[in-house]
């Protein structure tokens, strides 16, 4: 099939980073989102998401005229739904957003076009929820119009490089949309793309974070039982991981972000009976910023009135988003543990957060601390001099809680250094 013109609804972390590669690929593309702000935003050059070389790439799309954002869908060989699809208290997938994207389409959908589901969902949302509502068009799916999910697989701070370079699977409802779906990916894509059907597709976006976050609950569990035992888990992960079949991740503060955090319910969702493990291991994941909270209090002899230096709010290392960070988590749990909180956030100064006191600068955190937490292991963080810092800061104690800082050194600097699970 041939696509001269797309249009990808949602400018996110995906949406926007897919819709400017295209474009800088020959393709004419609209970019929609319902949100004014950041409609207005990129008019105006300003870019509400921090990627590594995505600036350069929107701007670069957008002069060339190949990118126009607009508030409305509109009419296009190829639709690409990439909004977000978070959950509900009850840990149920909250699909509004994927629901109104479709109903946006329906008023521009034409005999031909191709209808691609970006956004990670619960099994069978495709065949079952976007198909009915893109066939109230009069058109039929499958007939008139190709339909297929591709999940996306891009790790956030690699965005754009994996957006080109991972294999790429596409689930059509059947073979002539997983083929649609092949060609117009092709054109970005250099690795393998893989058809298969939309369920299964589904189902493999799910499987791949799920067993992500099962690796990671393991890690975590395993730095609570060193913890008890005096074992030093750095270590004994980096001897366990020299077994040809061993690969144990990072324990740390917990696990967020929009995707791993949050996917594994959709599956516990769907057969809770069944989904065990998963749901278990959400749970030691879920709890781990409770537990690091506990052993920063144990460190520093109690944290009531005592005033901690908080580096880092962002849910993993080198980007901005906040989005079910464990950080953020680990700073509420200090604070309702007694302690004084002053969050720097190096990659979203201000993200305004309820009951989170952010500083704009790592100065203003270090004044008048009493602890120093590095709650994320960010490259500028990494690099800082301890003794430096030491000059900036009445502090004397340090908790590592992501193995970012090296113990000897900031000793050395005259700090008492503790970190999660770590004796070396
Ligand atoms: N984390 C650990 N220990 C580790 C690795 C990660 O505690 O060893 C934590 C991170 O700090 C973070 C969370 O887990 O809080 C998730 O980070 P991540 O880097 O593992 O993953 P994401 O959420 O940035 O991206 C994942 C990726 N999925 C997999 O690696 C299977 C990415 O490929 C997906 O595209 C993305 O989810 C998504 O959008 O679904």
């Amino acid at each position: 099939m041939k696509f001269d013109s797309l249009c990808v609804i949602g400018m996110g972390y995906i949406g926007l980073p897919t819709a400017s590669i295209f474009a800088s690929h020959g393709i004419h593309v609209t970019g929609m989102d319902i949100n004014a702000d950041i409609i207005d935003g990129l008019h105006a050059g300003k870019l509400h998401i921090f990627e590594p070389g995505l600036r350069g790439l929107v701007m670069d799309a957008l002069s060339s005229g190949s990118l126009e954002i607009s508030s409305e869908v509109r009419p296009a060989d190829a639709f690409i739904i990439a909004v977000p699809t978070p959950f509900y208290e009850d840990k149920r997938a909250d699909l509004r957003a994927v629901i109104s994207a479709a109903e946006s389409i329906v008023p521009h959908l034409r005999k031909g076009n191709l209808v691609i589901l970006e956004s990670t969902s619960p099994p069978r949302t495709t065949v079952d929820i976007v198909a009915p509502i893109l066939e109230k068009s009069g058109l039929k799916s499958g007939i008139d119009f190709k339909l297929a999910y591709s999940p996306e697989r891009v790790l956030p701070g690699r965005i754009l490089r994996e957006l080109v370079d991972n294999a790429r699977v596409i689930g059509g409802i059947d073979r002539p949309s997983a083929e649609a779906g092949r060609d117009l990916y092709r054109k970005i894509v250099k690795g393998d793309i893989i058809l298969t059907d939309a369920t299964t597709a589904e189902m493999i976006k799910l499987m791949e974070n799920t067993s992500r976050d099962i690796n990671i609950a393991i890690a975590n569990e395993f730095s609570r039982l060193a913890q008890k035992f005096d074992v030093d888990i750095w270590e004994a992960i980096e001897i366990a991981n020299l077994h040809p079949r061993v690969e144990i991740l990072r324990p740390g503060v917990g696990v967020g972000g929009h995707c791993i955090s949050v996917d594994p319910w959709f599956l516990v969702e769907a057969a809770p009976e069944t989904a065990q493990l998963i749901k278990t291991a959400r749970g030691i994941n879920d709890e781990q910023p409770a537990f690091v909270a506990g052993l920063i209090e144990e460190a520093a002899d109690g944290l009531v009135g005592k005033k901690v230096a908080f580096l880092g709010l962002a849910f993993k290392p080198n980007v901005d988003d906040i989005r079910e960070s464990p950080a953020v988590h680990l700073a509420h749990h200090l604070q309702t543990r007694g302690a004084v909180v002053d969050a720097y956030e190096p990659f979203k100064e201000n993200a305004g957060l309820t009951g989170i006191h952010q500083v704009t600068n790592l100065e203003d955190a270090l004044q008048d601390a009493d602890i120093i937490v590095l709650a994320v292991g960010h490259e500028q963080f990494k690099d800082l001099d301890p003794h430096l810092i030491y000059e900036k800061t009445k502090a004397n104690l340090v908790f590592d809680a992501v193995n970012s800082w090296d113990k000897a050194a900031w000793e050395n600097a005259g700090f008492q250094f503790m970190g999660l699970a770590r004796k070396y």
